[in-house]
């Protein structure tokens, strides 16, 4: 007898063979309901490319994947299971969080414009839940707000949704049923619309992520679900840096990045070497004439923002949240602050208690970043991931957007690091320096009276 936490558990093994399996005991114990596609690792999941109805380029989950459907009787069936999982938010740390069929996020649910759907819901958690289909277009009592829509679907039993997609676009999925916990456990995923059109709004590459965050205290495994604020894991799609997956692109595909926003605060996603345009929000796609470029979009809570750009520009881009603090890992946020401090007679005392004691952080807190400390169990550090150059200093919402030359269509394996040609990359400099302008206040101020004194 196998049992679903085997399933589980092997995957990591066989990780790259099959991504997506089918679990045993939903097949035999739901004989109406479509098999329960389970996914078994972190890694990105490969794109499902249509293989029957309107053509459409599928998107691409960042360590997410896609939910496989069948059609029966012209209806797009899709089986969601929400239940407890264990997801790995970077090599050496996992969570135990709630998420459906086996992952947090959820899958992202790809169908087309004109479709209908009926997605069941099996509620495998210790309380009742629901779906709210967040920015669709549906009759009421398809929304999912528990207790206003519909009654929250009790542990053990299976609801279904069904509606018509009426409009293209990016939209999301949560609980709406003990909202603040069960989101705070991790519960939510990206619903796309591809446009019945296919050559309407077509990139080549279309990438989709949440922001989504977490309390968990160095050394344990659950969220804090009563945290309002103060996160210490800023995550997309349950994953931080260095183990999110680049966004890789061949050079001059036109490339697509949907990013969702379910924590409880806003995020400035920064793209480097290029500007965007914002083309879709959760309430539809932007117009031509309505867009404006940016390097940084916000991310409003509770909102989606699409933004596309032709990759012309070769090289290793950082794309990241702007807040600095959610680009950090687990750390205290009452630490004192020590730049310019000595610490040298502090540090010869204690020495003579622990002689291997290092004083930190007097010269900012760079020391971090290469520092092997002995952290708790399943905690990864502050700031860490390793670059072609170095130490990259950085955690949570960081990755690389990778562009190259010649990369295949379909394929999103990271390429490595990105050479810089010979000229383009900044380097020490050993020749003369021209002279330094220097204004400093003294300066300024004796600037200032002897102005003072012409004018009189
Ligand atoms: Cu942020």
């Amino acid at each position: 007898m196998v049992s679903r936490r085997d399933i589980l558990s092997a995957g990591a093994a066989g990780a790259a063979a099959s991504l997506v399996s089918t679990s045993a005991w939903s097949a035999t114990t739901n004989q109406s309901l479509p098999e329960t596609p389970l996914k078994r690792t972190s890694k990105t999941g490969s794109p499902i490319t249509p293989t029957s109805g309107p053509d459409y380029n599928p998107v691409v989950t960042l360590n997410g994947w896609t939910l496989p459907h069948r059609i029966k009787n012209g209806v797009k069936e899709f089986h969601l299971v929400a239940e407890p999982v264990e997801r790995e938010l970077a090599d050496g740390m996992t969570a135990y969080l709630w998420g459906y069929n086996g992952q947090s996020t959820g899958p992202t649910i790809e169908a087309v414009e004109g479709d209908r759907v009926r997605i069941f819901v099996t509620n495998k958690l210790p309380e009742h839940t629901t779906i709210h289909w967040h920015g669709l277009i549906l009759p009421s009592g398809m929304d999912g707000v528990g207790g206003l829509s519909h009654p929250g679907i009790p542990p053990g039993k299976t609801f279904a949704y069904e509606f018509d997609l009426t409009k293209s676009g990016t939209f999301m999925y949560h609980p709406h049923a003990d909202e603040m916990v069960q989101m705070a456990m991790g519960m939510m995923g990206m619903f796309i619309v591809h446009p019945k059109d296919p050559n309407f709004m077509r990139v080549d590459r279309d990438f989709v992520f949440l922001t989504n965050a977490y309390d968990i205290d160095p050394g344990t495994y659950v969220p804090r679900i009563m945290t309002m604020t103060d996160f210490n894991l800023w995550t997309w799609n349950s994953r931080i840096f260095p183990d999110i997956d680049p966004l890789v692109i061949s050079r001059n595909d036109r490339a697509r990045v949907r990013v969702g926003n379910l924590t409880m605060t806003n995020h400035p996603i920064h793209m480097h070497g290029y500007d965007f345009e914002v083309t879709c929000t959760d309430g539809g796609w932007v117009p031509p004439e309505a867009r404006w470029p940016e390097v940084s979009i916000d991310i409003p809570v509770g909102g989606m923002r699409a933004f596309e750009f032709d990759a012309v520009h070769l090289g290793d881009w950082a794309i990241h949240c702007h807040k600095s603090h959610h680009t950090m890992n687990a750390m205290g946020h009452d630490v004192q602050t020590y730049i310019g401090a000595d610490k040298s007679g502090v540090t010869k005392k204690i020495r003579q208690l622990q002689p291997e004691y290092m004083p930190m952080s007097t010269a900012g807190m760079a020391d971090m970043g290469v520092m092997e400390m002995e952290l708790p169990d399943n905690t990864i550090p502050m700031m860490t991931g390793w670059g072609k150059h170095g130490p990259i200093e950085m955690g949570g919402m960081f990755s690389v957007v990778k562009v190259r030359e010649g990369i295949q269509s379909g394929d999103y394996s990271d390429p490595g690091w990105y050479e810089n040609p010979p000229g383009t990359e900044a380097a020490e400099w050993t020749g003369d320096l021209p002279e330094a302008p220097i204004m400093n206040n003294a300066q300024t101020h004796i600037t200032k009276l002897e102005n003072g004194n012409k004018k009189s």
